[in-house]
Parts: structure tokens; sequence; C-alpha cells
């Protein structure tokens, strides 16, 4: 770079400087101070905020009580097209309210709609009611998980591709839940069915980490029989949620998460009995994932159109 395009490099807006970011773990999230999220951010704002999700993986603002659904939504704007729910948001709401009426909470460890081939690129989660106690969520560092792997256990993950679906057995992982609202979430969400071939570790398009890309939508791994399939999973799995990749948020109505969904997976923590608990979820439409080799991911069900009905 020249003295001539340095000098004329402007410099970042007021907004821009008050920024305050505060590490929460060694690993993975961070506080985000000075900020008042709405529609109206500038774009030097935007910018530090996108830059703090890529390098922390999820951020937290607390005391955004002044935030509507529709202001969510806005500010959702600003990191990219908002997109509902491919089966639970029917109407084509933009927000999804995340609620223990199902009893309960997404309490296992998953990445967003990953069994969509673009699946969302990042998910913000505000906190409307919290119980007393308990209820807080939990993420996990997919590149930190990737990058303490041996070096054959990278290359082996580098070659391996998983099936990731939204049709599993609901009622077996959550077998102290009422079986009949299960059987009534499970009719929703897994409506149509969706399956979807990912690569094992996906390339993050912004940071250009590799991110191991597993969580509980894998059902089983591309031309592996299901012993194998399952003890592989398991085994890079125990890497992502490993404690020291993780970070625990203890929610408070008003704050927001933000995390990168290319680079994480959360669960919640169904710890607080039938207390109500309520937060609101907007999405962000992704891109389509690429592995080690360059292969990106393919739909398998429902079947991609070919040429000829597309036309
Ligand atoms: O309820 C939570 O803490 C997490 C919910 C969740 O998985 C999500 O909002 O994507
Ligand atoms: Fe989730």
């Amino acid at each position: 770079m020249t003295a001539t395009t340095l000098a004329t490099t402007p410099a970042l807006p007021d907004t821009a400087e008050g920024i305050t970011v505060t590490k929460v773990s060694g690993r993975i999230g961070a506080v985000i101070g000075g900020v008042r999220l709405s529609g109206d951010l500038d774009e030097a704002t935007v910018q530090a905020v996108r830059d703090a999700l890529h390098a922390h993986k999820v951020i937290f603002f607390r005391g955004q009580d002044h935030l509507t659904d529709e202001a969510q939504l806005e500010f959702t704007r600003l990191l990219g097209d908002p997109i509902g729910h491919p089966t639970v948001n029917l109407e084509g709401e933009l927000v999804l309210p995340i609620t223990s009426e199902y009893g309960g909470a997404a309490d296992q460890w998953h990445t967003d709609v990953t069994f969509v081939p673009a699946y969302p690129l990042a998910s913000i989660l505000r906190a409307i009611e919290i119980p007393e106690a308990g209820g807080h969520t939990l993420w996990a560092n997919t590149a930190a998980a990737y990058d303490e792997l041996s070096p054959a256990l990278k290359e082996l993950a580098d070659s391996l591709r998983a099936v990731h679906t939204n049709l599993y057995d609901y009622a077996a992982i959550s077998p102290d839940r009422d079986p009949e609202l299960i059987k009534r979430y499970q009719e929703i969400f897994a409506s149509t069915v969706y399956e979807t071939e990912h690569p094992v570790v996906r390339v993050h398009p912004v940071t250009g980490e590799r991110n191991l890309l597993l969580g509980g939508f894998v059902q089983r791994l591309a031309g592996y029989g299901g012993d194998d399939s399952k003890l592989l999973i398991q085994l890079l799995q125990n890497h992502v949620t490993r404690v020291e990749n993780t970070v625990r948020w203890s929610w408070q109505p008003g704050d927001v998460a933000i995390w990168d969904n290319r680079a994480t997976q959360h669960r919640a923590i169904s710890d607080f009995g039938t207390a109500k608990r309520v937060l609101h979820r907007t999405t962000v439409d992704g891109d389509i994932p690429v592995g080690v080799d360059g292969r990106s991911s393919t739909a398998i069900k429902p079947a991609p159109a070919t040429p000829a009905q597309a036309a």
C-alpha cells in the first residue's frame, strides 16, 4: 500500500470508537458494550459487530430492552437477509419464538438448520422472559475444535462428508418429556423431510478458518457403516463440546446473543423445570458450505429439481 492510499483511508466514525469488546471465555464469546442495537446503526458500527462476531464466534449485548420484534428484524437486515425456519415458520414469519411450551428447550448440541445446504450464517437471540434460575445457553467454537485435532485426525476429518437431516427420533433424545408434546413438535419440525450432505470440515468464507460441521442433525458419515460412522462422529464431536472450547451465558431479559452459525454449535440447558422461558430468534440467510477439497454441500431431500424440471 502506498503512502497516498494510507492517507486517504477514512477514519472510523466516532460511533465505532465507543465500542468495547470484552472476552467472556478463553476461546469463545465476548460482551460488546457501547452499542444500542437497531436498524439505524451506521456502517462502521455494523462492521465492528461483524468483526467481533467473526473473531469471537458469539457476541453478547446486555440491556437491549428497547428492542421490539420489528426492531430486532430491522437490525438483522443489517447483517444480511432474514430467513424464516424452513418448517416451523410456515406462515413465513421471520421472528421465531423459542419457548418452553413444548417442555424444556433445545438441549442437544447443534448448529442451526444444517439439514439444508445453505443454512443460516448467523442467528440472533433476544431474551424476553427468563427463569429465575437456570436456562443458560452454551456455545462451542468449532474452529478451535478443529485446531486441536492431531495432524492425522485433521487429514481424516478433511476427507469426510456427513448427512444431516431434520428427521430423527425426537422422543429418544428427550425421554423425560411429555410424549404427546414431543410428537406434536416432531410433526411440525419434520413436516418436510430434509437431507443434506455437508463436508465435515467447512472452510469459513470470511475467516478462512476450518470448522468442524457436525451437531445434532447429523445422521451418518457418507461411505461409512453404522458403527464406524457413529464412533467417528462421536470422536470429532467430543472435541467440539470439550469445556475448553465453550462459553456459557446466563440470560437476563433484554440480552441479545448473536452467533456465527458457520463457526459454532450451541445448546440450551434444560434445568428450569416448568418455569417459563421465552426468547425470540431471527436468522440471517447463509451460503453453501465448501470443504477443504473445494467440494460444496449437496441436497439429497427434497431432491433438487433437474434442469429439465426447472425449465
Ligand atoms: O434456547 C436456547 O437457549 C437455544 C435455542 C436455540 O437452539 C436457538 O435459538 O437456535
Ligand atoms: Fe439453535
